[in-house]
């Protein structure tokens, strides 16, 4: 008899207990990762970065030994457990000491609207190193990352998108890999412009006036040359002596640095020319 009524006790805890403990597991609706305007964290972000680290340290071994997976441990420092419209360019302060690198005097080259066609210059030459071709740039280029403040992880689900916060994980990061890029280097800094675009020739709020421009350093930069490049298949709406760019040499010298400007810089108008060689810009020797 005891014996029943102990099965029967133990079974009434069980039924009792069993919706408490799987509940304990569940997580509550204040757990939730809160929902973002932008895409989530880009999937198998750790391999990625890791892969792309030892990637890039067999292409360019000049780059020294790096800690690849000490990259991921500081990328994690600086955007768990915290909400990603609140992340600054000093959280990112770790990354960029484990990333470091030296630019020669010279190769930099910075952009404005001209994302593609640049690209595609640095790899055809190599004689110039953009943000995106540095390790850090390489890095993270096209990926996206955020935490959550509900616990450790990234969000996979959605991260803010750029303008949707001032301090978000993805803008703060760009800001601090673009500013280090520009205080570090030296020389003649060139910047390749897109004399096709409409409106100004850099955005008021783009990275090259707001970042790049006030953090060179003078004693170390001899000289900004914009190169302004027309589409070779679109309209000249912006040259050297337009407006636009007189506004932006002015910003430039506003801050001591020297300036220089060169339209249609030949170099990169062959490689235009390498898909589009019977546009009339491409045709300037004929010989009969
Ligand atoms: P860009 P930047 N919303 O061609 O001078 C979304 O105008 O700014 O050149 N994405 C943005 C925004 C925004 N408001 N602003 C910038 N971005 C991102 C680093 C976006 O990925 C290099 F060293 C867009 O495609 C260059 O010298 C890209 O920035 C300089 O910054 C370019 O916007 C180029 O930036």
């Amino acid at each position: 008899m005891s014996q029943h009524w102990t099965r029967s006790i133990l079974a009434l805890a069980v039924i009792i207990l069993t919706p408490c403990v799987v509940n304990s597991h569940a997580p509550s609706k204040k757990e939730q990762p809160q929902k973002w305007s932008g895409p989530g964290t880009s999937q198998n972000l750790r391999n990625i970065l890791v892969g792309r680290c030892f990637h890039y340290m067999s292409l360019y071994p000049d780059v020294g030994q790096k800690n690849c997976y000490g990259i991921w441990d500081a990328l994690i420092n600086a955007v768990y457990r915290k909400n990603p419209c609140n992340i600054t360019e000093e959280d990112y302060e770790q990354l960029a000491n484990v990333t470091g690198q030296t630019i020669p005097c010279d190769k930099t080259l910075l952009w404005s609207r001209t994302n593609d066609l640049v690209h595609r210059y640095t790899k055809a030459t190599e004689n110039f190193v953009t943000l995106e071709d540095t390790f850090l740039g390489f890095l993270f280029n096209g990926l996206m990352w955020c935490g959550k403040t509900s616990g450790p992880g990234m969000n996979f689900k959605s991260c803010p998108a750029w303008n949707a916060c001032d301090n978000n994980a993805i803008s703060s990061f760009w800001k601090m890999a673009s500013a280090t890029f520009a205080r570090t280097s030296c020389g003649v800094v060139n910047v390749m412009l897109n004399g096709s675009t409409d409106g100004a020739i850099a955005r008021k709020e783009s990275i090259l006036r707001t970042v790049e421009i006030p953090s060179m350093d003078p004693a170390n930069v001899s000289e900004v040359k914009l190169w302004v490049i027309d589409d070779i298949t679109g309209e000249d709406r912006n040259s050297c002596n337009s407006e636009s760019l007189l506004e932006l040499k002015k910003y430039i010298e506003e801050h001591k640095l020297k300036y220089s400007c060169i339209d249609n810089y030949k170099p990169v108008q062959a490689l235009q020319c390498v898909n589009n060689y019977d546009q009339a810009a491409c045709n300037q020797c004929k010989y009969q």
